[in-house]
């Protein structure tokens, strides 16, 4: 309890904006991609990141910006995609990255049409890539978040090779879960024209809306960790990862 009331008080203590945060950049199949700049006005930006508005976490799990973050927007004129074959890989850049507890969770979803269009609390996702408690105990141990912040705040992931083409968006996601019994989600979606791959698409069981996949009952969301820290095992909230 006192390390967590510690944290807690450390987390108010420092600037929202120094605090947390979200991915800045992407690197795409090699190409480098410029994320939205939150705090700024959305007129005038060109990206392939949809918008996001705020540093400061989501801290309910059925929030309705669960899926894309505030306000998840396409960027109109200067909404962008990248184009990517199927089976290539995926980098996502973080700022300073301030939390090690927690896992990282990468997904997509099949746009059906276009995506800048598309409303991205109706889209199906799928889960390709996670990480959770790497090794060590729930308060000790090495995190997928722990991880990311060790490599250069950055995480790459790999498109499923057998993925159909189409256009999707990529959800990256953290879940810091370092204050007793409230998770802080963090997640930021980019858009994707993916080439290549075969005729892959995750069947019922791996797909979940956002919101909708998470609840706070859920054993790897309203957790307290400090209250079972000699736990070595943590349960990743949402679907199995699809992998092809
Ligand atoms: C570390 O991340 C930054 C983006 O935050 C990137 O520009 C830089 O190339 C990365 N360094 C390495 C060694 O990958
Ligand atoms: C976690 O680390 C602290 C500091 O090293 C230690 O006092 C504590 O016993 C450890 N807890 C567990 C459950 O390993
Ligand atoms: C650890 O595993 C047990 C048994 O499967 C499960 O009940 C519990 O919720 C898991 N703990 C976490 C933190 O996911
Ligand atoms: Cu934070």
């Amino acid at each position: 309890m006192l390390v967590s009331a510690a944290l807690t008080a450390l987390a108010m203590a420092v600037p929202q904006v120094a605090a947390h945060g979200g991915v800045l950049a992407y690197s795409i199949a090699g190409t480098y991609y410029g994320g939205f700049k939150a705090y700024n006005t959305a007129t005038g930006q060109v990206s392939i990141q949809r918008e996001w508005d705020t540093y400061n976490p989501i801290t309910d799990p059925t929030s309705s910006v669960l899926s894309c973050n505030t306000n998840g927007a396409s960027l109109g004129s200067g909404q962008q995609s990248a184009t990517v074959a199927a089976g290539s890989s995926v980098t996502a850049y973080w700022n300073t990255w301030p939390h090690t507890i927690g896992p990282v969770l990468v997904y997509m979803a099949n746009c059906g049409g276009s995506c800048s269009s598309a409303s991205t609390s109706s889209l199906n996702w799928f889960k390709i890539d996670q990480a959770g408690l790497i090794s060590g105990n729930l308060v000790n141990g090495t995190w997928g978040m722990g991880e990311l912040v060790a490599n250069n705040n950055s995480w790459t992931s790999t498109i499923p090779s057998s993925l159909a083409a189409g256009n999707y968006i990529i959800r990256h996601e953290l879940l810091a879960i370092h204050t007793s019994n409230q998770p802080q989600f963090y997640p930021e979606c980019a858009q994707l024209v993916l080439t290549g791959g075969g005729s892959g698409s995750p069947s019922g069981s791996y797909l979940v809306k956002f919101p909708g996949a998470y609840k706070m009952s859920d054993p790897g969301v309203g957790i307290d960790i400090y209250s079972q820290e000699s736990t070595t095992n943590y349960t990743i909230p949402g679907p199995a990862k699809w992998s092809g």
